[in-house]
């Protein structure tokens, strides 16, 4: 069902009364200013200086310089209209060594951004951790060793003390998933590592790391606290029994790893299956999941599209030469609709049935925020000044509307954030991928809002006067 219609007549999806919408960032993604004002060396920097890691050797030296230009930043925000503003902290501004020496500018620059951010009429959202670890903590093993998660706990203290009257939510960790294994299993995230135990103990610290942050965060009253995955729906390729078995496995990887320790307090059935006995290591100690699944208030989810698995045959024999996805599986693409320049299929329905999912499983399921949700096209600035994205309005409002599917479904979703409010750093995509609301031109680091900002600003203020939110 949609009421009014946007600009290119696309419409807007029906939003139940005080839902709430954002647009979200990540430090090393959109800063720049790497080695300004005191901020130490992240894995990001080593990584993205490393010859062949990044396409076409891109980093985040100067990104969007946003660290410069974050009021014009935060005026666009308020332009458009959003409730909330997601971005993270980058650890090595606050703290260049990881721990020990606090960096006063790097803390009066995230006090700067926080003010303007209030002053707009935005509510701050912090994730804490967005995969920018300090250097020198991975010079001392990193995420493979629990004092990475102590240090972490140390870090989160710090900011919660420092920013905790002002940020309306925290996010401790984004998609760990990514830190553990694209980082430390496939080698294509920082550090660049293909392990199998290291991995594995780095997605065991990461969840003990959480556990210890959310300690921090309840002991100085933070509001809201939660944390962020990127939760598959994954497909299977047949109904054969051995293509069901890579489901499994697929499962344990990409989503009980996170969910079962977090939401019900136990490791996952399946693992033993999944990593012949690798998982189960001396890293894991007593009282640890108890630590992890402490509540709370909500679930950040992360979805970009499904993935199809099937069996495949293992790359090595040797359980002690596999890295941590070496587990048997191959990804297919079977999906017959558009895909972004990513390459990814873009298949709404999939993101309710995650939700829907989600809410069948776990009976303690906190509300659930979607944190990030968007799509990579590259339509260029016109001649008019104008960019016309029209596939992206359309992504957003089809992905939007399956978010209210699966709240009629009965799934207590509270908001959403747009990833993202600007084209930024890709990772090791480098800047090939426009993720962005706001077009960046690399050369001139010039903002152009595009088609889909009005539009998203559009939507909000439709939703607004709709379901009659008090203002702000
Ligand atoms: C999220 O990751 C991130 O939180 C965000 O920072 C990112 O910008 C956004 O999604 C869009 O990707 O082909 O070697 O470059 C989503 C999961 C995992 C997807 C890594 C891209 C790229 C591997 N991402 N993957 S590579």
């Amino acid at each position: 069902m949609t009421n009014t219609c946007g600009p290119a007549a696309h419409p807007f999806p029906d939003l139940p009364a005080g839902f709430r919408l954002g647009a979200a960032t990540a430090a090393y993604q959109i800063e720049g200013a790497h080695d300004q004002d005191g901020r130490g060396p992240s894995i990001w920097d080593t990584f993205s200086h490393t010859p062949g890691r990044t396409l076409g050797g891109d980093t985040g030296d100067t990104a969007c310089d946003h660290y410069h230009r974050y009021s014009e930043d935060v005026a666009l925000l308020r332009e458009l209209g959003v409730d909330s503003y997601r971005f993270s902290l980058a650890w090595p501004r606050l703290l260049p060594q990881g721990t020990g020496p606090v960096n006063r500018k790097g803390l009066d620059f995230y006090d700067r951004l926080i003010d303007e951010l209030l002053a707009a009429g935005v509510a701050p959202a912090v994730t804490l951790y967005h995969w920018d670890l300090p250097q020198a903590l991975e010079d001392r093993g990193g995420w493979r060793v629990r004092e990475t998660a102590e240090a972490f706990a140390a870090y989160t203290a710090l900011a919660a003390e420092r920013y905790g009257d002002r940020v309306e939510r925290w996010i401790t960790l984004n998609e760990p998933y990514c830190s553990a294994f694209v980082g430390y299993a496939e080698g294509r995230h920082a550090p660049g590592a293909e392990e199998g135990r290291g991995a594995l103990a780095a997605a065991h610290h990461l969840l003990v790391g959480h556990g210890l942050a959310v300690r921090e965060l309840r002991a100085a009253g933070a509001r809201e606290v939660g944390i962020t995955l990127n939760l598959d729906r994954i497909h299977t390729a047949s109904a054969l029994p051995e293509d069901r078995a890579a489901l499994r496995r697929a499962e344990v990887l990409h989503n009980e790893v996170w969910t079962e320790p977090l939401l019900a307090g136990r490791y996952p059935a399946h693992e033993a299956e999944t990593w012949a006995g690798l998982a189960d290591g001396p890293w894991r100690l007593p009282g640890d999941l108890e630590l992890i699944g402490a509540p709370l208030d909500f679930l950040g989810v992360n979805f970009y599209r499904p993935i199809t698995v099937a069996d495949a045959p293992h790359r090595t024999d040797d359980p002690e030469l596999r890295t941590a996805v070496d587990i048997g599986l191959t990804e297919l693409n079977p999906y017959r609709t558009r895909h972004t320049t990513m390459g990814w299929p873009v298949v709404p329905e999939a993101l309710t049935e995650l939700l829907c999912g989600l809410h069948a499983r776990y009976p303690h399921l906190p509300p659930v925020w979607i944190t990030e949700n968007g799509c990579a096209e590259l339509d260029p600035v016109g001649p008019d000044g104008v960019v016309h994205d029209a596939k992206r309005i359309d992504y957003l409002a089809d992905h939007l509307t399956a978010v209210t599917d699966a709240i009629a479904a009965g799934v207590d979703i509270r908001g959403y954030y747009v990833w993202s409010l600007l084209d930024n750093y890709e990772w090791a995509r480098g800047y090939s991928q426009r993720f962005g609301l706001v077009h960046i031109d690399q050369d001139t680091l010039t903002r152009t809002p595009k088609d889909s900002y009005h539009w998203y600003r559009g939507l909000i203020t439709a939703h607004r006067a709709r379901t009659e939110e008090p203002a702000r």
